[in-house]
Parts: C-alpha cells; structure tokens; sequence
C-alpha cells in the first residue's frame, strides 16, 4: 500500500486546522502538525480524527423510519428514494399549510465554510432569510439562538455599530491579554492559543477571570476567580473607582461616548461593599484591574463565559465600554477594529411570507439583528400552535434534544412534528423522532473550501467519503432538490466556488488555478474613530445612531430595553427567588468546553472518552464537605425541573456556592457514564436574556447529593 503525506484540514471540528495526514486515499496512518494554523497535535479531538471517521456507528446510507417515533428503528434506502420521499411529505405540509409550516435549523455540524455560506442569514433583508427563504418560509434558525451572537452581534452593534468579527485583540503587540469568560485552549481553532503561549514568552502579561480555575486560568500572571454571573457588578465597581478617583479622561470620552454622564451616575450604585458582596472578588483585584487596564495597553479576549445570565448582553456592552473608557479601544495592542469584510456567497433567492418567524414577537431585535427564527420559541408553536404551528423541520448538524434548554420540551416538540429530517454523521438523540436521517461526511471526505484570515485554500478530499455520506452543501443541495430549488444550491466544488465568490472573479480564478488565494495586506490604521474612517460619512465617531460609542444605546431604547449596559441579579438567584433558594443553593453553570467532547459529539469514541470518562461536575472542597461529598464520588445533581447524574470533582479554586456542570451527555446509544448526563434537563426554557433570547446556562440553582 502506498501512503502519501498531504495538506489538508482537519476533518473534525469547524476550526478547520491545517493539518498533515498520511493516507492511501481511505486509511489515515498519521496525522501531524502543520505550520499553516493549529496543531492538531495540541487537539485531543484532531488526535482522534481517524477513530472517528473510521468509527462503526458512522451513518452511511440515507435512513427512512420503520418503528413509531420515540424508537430507534429504520431501514437504508437509497437517495433518490429519500429525496422522493421527502418532496412527497414536504410537498403535501406546504399545500396544507403553507410553505412558513417549514423551518430549518443549523447546528454546530453545519459551521463549515460553504454550508455558513450557503445558508446563513444576509443582512439587507428586511425580512428573516435562510435556507427555505426561496419557497417562502421565513422560519430559519440555527444554533445563533444560544451561541456567539449575544457576544458578537448584540452588544457590539448596539454599542460600537460593528459587528464582532471585527474586533480583534493585538495579542502580538498587548502589554497585557486580558482572556474575561472564554477558555482559548479548549475553543477552535486554537492557533489563539498557541499565540498567547508565544507572546507570553515575548514577555505578555496574561491575566484570566473566571468563575474557576481553568486550563487558561492555570496559565495565567493573574487569576482573578469571580461568582458566576456577576461580572456586571465587577465592571461597575472598577468604572466606580476610576470615577471616584478622577482616573478617567472625561473631556475627551464625552467627545465620542453617547451616555457618559448617565453611566457615570448609574455606576454610583456598586460601591465596593456592594461589588465584593455581589462577585465574591476584594477591594485590592478592583483597584489592581483598574490601574492596569488605565496605565498599560490592555487587548481583550472574551466569549460565551458572559452570553448566558439575564443580562449577558449588557454584561458584555459594559465590558467594552470599560475598555473604551481606559482608552484601549482601536490602539496598538488593544482592541483593534478590523477593516470591513466583504460580503461573500450570492444570496438564496426570497419570496416573501405573509408569517413573520417564529420568536419574532418575543425577541424583536433577534430577528431584526440576525436575520432569523429564534429556536428557542419552536415548542410554543409546535406544541401550543403560537403564533402558528411548524409542522415539518429540516436539521443539519444539530442535536436540538440535548443541547437546548429543558430537553424534554423539546423532544416533544420533535415528537409531534408532522416531518423531521436531520442530516448527521451518527445516530443522535433527534435520531429517535427522525422520519429521515442523511449520512453527512466529515471535512477528509469533503471537496470545498476553507476561508482563513490570510488566505483561502480549495480543499480536495483526502480520503474517500464513507458509504454514501455526502457533505453538508450536497446535502442541502438534495434538499432543495426535493422543495423545487435544487439549481440556487452548488452540488460540486466548482459550483461552490462560484457561488461563495461569485462577486470576486479574481477569487475563483486564482482557486481554479492554483488552489489558493492570497488576501491583499492593508496598512494597519489605529483610533479610527478619532481620524473619521469607521463611518460612512467620514466624521469622526462610530457608526450607531448617535454617531458616538453607545454607553447609552439607542437601538435598544427605542426596542424598549434599558438603554445603559445594566447588571441584573440572576431571575433565579438567592436575592430574586429566596424559597428556591434554600432548596436548591448552588449556583448552577454549564457548560464550560472540555477537551476531549465537542458538546454531545464524541462520547461514543474510546480513545478521546479514556481521556475523561466521566461526566464532571465540579464544586468547592467546603460545599463537597458539607454534604459527605469525595472527589470521584458519584452524585445526584437536581433541582425542580428534573435529575442527572455526575461525578464529583472537587477544587478549591472555585467560589463556595458555585458550580461547573459539563455539558453533551444524554445519548442512549454512547457511552453508559455519560447516559443520565444531560444537564439541559435541569435547565430552563422560558428563563432568558430578555434582549437576545439566550438561555440562562450560567446562572441558575440546583443541589447536589451523594448517591
Ligand atoms: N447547558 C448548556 N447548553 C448548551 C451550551 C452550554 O454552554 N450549556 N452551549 C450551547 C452552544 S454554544 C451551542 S453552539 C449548542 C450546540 O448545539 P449543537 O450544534 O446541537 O452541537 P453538537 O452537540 O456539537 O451537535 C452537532 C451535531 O452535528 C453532527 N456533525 C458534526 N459534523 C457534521 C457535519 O459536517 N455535517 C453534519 N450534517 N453533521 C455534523 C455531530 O455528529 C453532532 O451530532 O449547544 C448549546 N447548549
Ligand atoms: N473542545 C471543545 N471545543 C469547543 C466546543 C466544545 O464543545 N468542545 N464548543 C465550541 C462552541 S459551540 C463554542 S460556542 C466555543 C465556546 O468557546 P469559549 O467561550 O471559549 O468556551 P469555554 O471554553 O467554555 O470558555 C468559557 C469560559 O468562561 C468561563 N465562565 C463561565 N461562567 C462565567 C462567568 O460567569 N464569568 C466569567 N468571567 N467566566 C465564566 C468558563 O468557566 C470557561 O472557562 O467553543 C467551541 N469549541
Ligand atoms: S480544533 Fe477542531 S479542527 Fe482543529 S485540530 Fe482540533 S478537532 Fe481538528
Ligand atoms: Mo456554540
């Protein structure tokens, strides 16, 4: 047999690293680190990628249901067959019941490049766009219902008029990183990481807060260990102390800050006593922060560790507010704003519905911001036909019944679903309510395209697709073979390159020529608030309404939200709801990244489950005391909504009262540990960010016994 060493992508994760495999074509022999982006070798699950193509569970032909819904039972057919069985049922909702009876989902399995590009909202829409826009659905939702969008387009646009993607950390040229509700370690890819390793040894200041010690808190000058959810409070306190001490540089900040004074008075309120009481952090990490954040250059890396309180949105608006008002917004080693990027893919055709999307009512400014349906009002309209009722759904890459908030809520909604399709590599939890599954391949299988910051690379297959597994856009292109609009979707990889580029010939040429294209390098331009380049009319300032940094937010005023990035106490929380509290008195978080799982996926791969084979909560050495609790004891962990069970990790780098619950078990058919594991049992889908819609996932209460 001959093996051949090639660069490609790893096949796993959206991180889509460069890796080095070697291969016959089908088998893997090795795969190594490339220069180009991330190690895999620091990556247990890239480590693993050929335990999991190869895997004996991988789905490999279209499935068609057999057993009543609720039970795993189906038998293989082939694709035409799956395809005319689904024109047939999809055909017959939409005559009934019109086309906005249909929705789609997007999960973390359709985050690759062409399928983002394919299917993602397109602002400009007035109304919601997605995959089933061209016959008229305005119900396209993905996993932006509870990830990235609360930190990367609700606070920034409300604040700075700029979407996330455009604010990047100088981690190369910072005196200080400051990494604030985000683990760059365990989050993809990870070529952040290694950075922070090697501008560390350049001599970088790393400081990390979180509400325990994590794998980059472990790395850090600076642990500073908050209670969960109470970062709000933190950041007024230190804007407090700035004000109270005249450290702030009020002429010039009233110059491009719309909401100072108002700010300024509100903040009034967290007096240290008050700060301490709220976050568990002393008087001396408030002054330390504040004086750092002022006197040095101070860039900032954050995430999902903030986007899941009742205030998350504000929470994160008040983080860069902080940095707007220590002036490290847009200088050498701050927070830069990128140039703007351009738009790429043409846009799905659209035929507008007389429905507005499902979550519209309830959360305006999602709809109007993201340009889609938000997921987490589908059972309301499933089961209680609210505002209407979605009668078939279309998934890719999702596993709605374990990683939405209370899960069976959600199993009930799949259940009573009239035609639910999902596309997976394995047999998920959906499966079990699934009237057809499609086998997807992983990224080795896939001929596409990977965007990265310098660069974009054509990308071969590098092993054969298992059985008839198909990637992602042929998927949706099948689909939409089915609905009547199979020729808006590429079925190859040469359509998809003149799709996502359409508009840059020059792109496509180079692609089709020699595999790569090369973005051009622009000079790097700093305070471009102050020199009039980030508004279209070349004023100085920023692009909101007000023409100013938004402290005060017109946006979501004129939504009817408070305008000032306000802290609120957690709804479910010992001061809001005090009876609970004493039945229930931990604070319960979620979900923090672990290496060896990707959420629900993994849990049925040997290598990456001996790295840990248990589902971890973890709690304070004193709260474990208390209750007869060991380390590596098993325990009951519950509250009213329901029971999962997990194993103890006990620390004493966490606060007292708090916890960190792991998130993605809950499949019956992997691994036994991780079986009563779902911890979306225990949580709460009517308890949100009341501007976002994102579910509480850090901030609620439960208790803990030995079983
Ligand atoms: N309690 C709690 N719940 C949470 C969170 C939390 O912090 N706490 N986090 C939330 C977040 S941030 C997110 S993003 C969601 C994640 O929600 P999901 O997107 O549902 O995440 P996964 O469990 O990764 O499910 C992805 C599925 O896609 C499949 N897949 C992988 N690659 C491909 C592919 O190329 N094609 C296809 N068709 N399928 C593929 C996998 O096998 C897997 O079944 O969960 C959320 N849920
Ligand atoms: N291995 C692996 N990688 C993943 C994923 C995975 O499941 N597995 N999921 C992917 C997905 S969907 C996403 S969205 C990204 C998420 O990427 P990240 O946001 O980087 O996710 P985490 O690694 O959980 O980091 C969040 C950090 O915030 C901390 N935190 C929690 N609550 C609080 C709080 O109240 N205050 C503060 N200050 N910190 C808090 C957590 O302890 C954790 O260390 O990761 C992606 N990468
Ligand atoms: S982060 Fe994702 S893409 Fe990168 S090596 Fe790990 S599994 Fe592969
Ligand atoms: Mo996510």
């Amino acid at each position: 047999m001959t093996y051949k060493k090639i660069e490609t992508v790893c096949g796993i994760c959206p991180g889509e690293c460069q890796v080095e495999i070697e291969t016959d074509g089908r088998n893997i022999k090795s795969i190594k680190k490339s220069s180009i982006n991330s190690p895999a070798s620091v990556c247990l699950r890239g480590m693993y990628s050929d335990e999991i193509v190869n895997s004996k569970d991988r789905i490999l032909n279209p499935l068609i249901r057999t057993a009543p819904k609720g039970e795993i039972g189906f038998r293989e057919a082939s694709w035409d067959e799956a395809i005319e069985y689904m024109r047939d049922k999809f055909s017959s909702i939409i005559d009934n019941y019109g086309a906005h009876s249909i929705m789609s989902h997007i999960g973390r399995g359709g985050f690759d490049s062409p399928t983002d590009d394919i299917v993602s909202a397109r602002s400009g829409y007035l109304e919601p766009t997605g995959f089933l826009s061209p016959i008229g659905s305005p119900n396209n939702a993905s996993v932006a219902s509870l990830c990235y969008v609360s930190f990367g387009v609700f606070a920034p646009m409300t604040t700075f008029g700029i979407i996330g993607r455009r604010l990047l950390p100088d981690i190369e040229n910072t005196a200080y990183l400051v990494v604030w509700g985000t683990n760059p370690k365990m989050n993809s890819p990870m070529f952040r990481y290694n950075n922070i390793v090697k501008q560390k040894k350049r001599g970088m200041k790393l400081i990390v807060i979180d509400h325990y010690k994590s794998d980059i808190a472990k790395l850090a000058d600076k642990f500073i260990m908050i209670k969960s959810g109470s970062d709000g409070a933190f950041i007024h306190g230190i804007v407090k102390y700035l004000k109270d001490n005249d450290m702030l540089d009020i002429k010039y900040l009233k110059n491009y800050c719309h909401g100072l004074n108002a700010y300024l008075n509100y903040v009034d309120e967290f007096n240290i006593k008050r700060v301490i009481e709220e976050t568990g952090i002393g008087k001396d990490e408030i002054v330390y922060l504040a004086k750092l954040l002022l006197e040095n250059t101070a860039a900032l890396l954050s995430y999902t560790g903030l986007e899941y309180t009742n205030c998350g949105v504000q929470t994160i608006r008040a983080l860069y507010t902080l940095w707007m008002l220590t002036k490290n917004i847009d200088i050498k080693g701050g927070l830069l704003i990128n140039d703007t990027q351009n738009e790429r893919a043409k846009h799905l055709s659209y035929k507008k519905s007389e429905y507005k999307a499902i979550g519209s009512e309830e959360f305006p400014l999602f709809t109007k911001l993201v340009g889609q349906a938000q997921m987490t009002q589908f059972p309301k309209s499933v089961l209680e036909g609210k505002p209407y009722k979605i009668r078939g759904l279309i998934n890719i890459g999702s596993v709605i019944s374990i990683n939405y908030p209370q899960s069976n809520l959600y199993r009930e909604a799949l259940k009573n679903l009239d035609f639910f399709v999902t596309a997976d590599r394995f047999l998920t939890n959906d499966a079990e309510f699934a009237d057809v599954i499609l086998p997807a391949t992983t990224y080795y299988e896939e001929d596409s395209y990977v965007i990265y910051p310098t660069h974009i690379i054509l990308k071969p297959h590098a092993i054969e697709p298992r059985g008839n597994a198909k990637p992602n856009y042929v998927i949706l292109n099948n689909i939409a073979e089915a609905l009547g609009f199979g020729d808006e979707i590429p079925k190859n990889q040469e359509e998809l390159i003149e799709h996502a580029f359409y508009h840059m010939p020059e792109v496509v040429r180079s692609l089709k020529e020699n595999g790569i294209y090369y973005f051009e390098k622009n000079d790097r331009h700093y305070l471009k608030y102050e020199t009039g380049e980030l508004r279209e009319d070349g004023k100085p300032g920023f692009p909101t309404p007000s023409g100013r940094f938004e402290i005060y937010s017109n946006i979501l005023n004129e939504y009817g939200y408070e305008p000032l990035p306000e802290y609120i106490h957690g709804n479910e929380s010992s001061k809001n709801t005090p009876d609970l509290f004493l039945k229930y008195p931990l604070i319960m978080n979620t979900g923090a990244r672990i290496a060896s799982t990707f959420r629900t996926q993994h849990l049925n791969i040997e290598g990456l489950l001996n790295h840990q084979p248990y589902p971890l909560i973890i709690l304070n050495s004193c709260d474990a005391k208390r209750r007869g609790i060991k380390d590596g004891d098993w325990v009951r962990v519950f509250n009213a909504r329901g029971e999962i069970k997990m194993v103890a990790c006990v620390i004493d780098e966490i606060n007292e009262g708090d916890t960190e619950i792991n998130i993605g078990g809950g499949n019956k058919l992997f691994d036994i540990n991780w079986r009563d594991a779902n911890v979306n049992l225990l949580t709460d889908n009517t308890n949100q960010d009341q501007i976002s819609g994102f579910p509480i996932f850090k901030q609620l209460l439960c208790e803990v016994e030995k079983i």
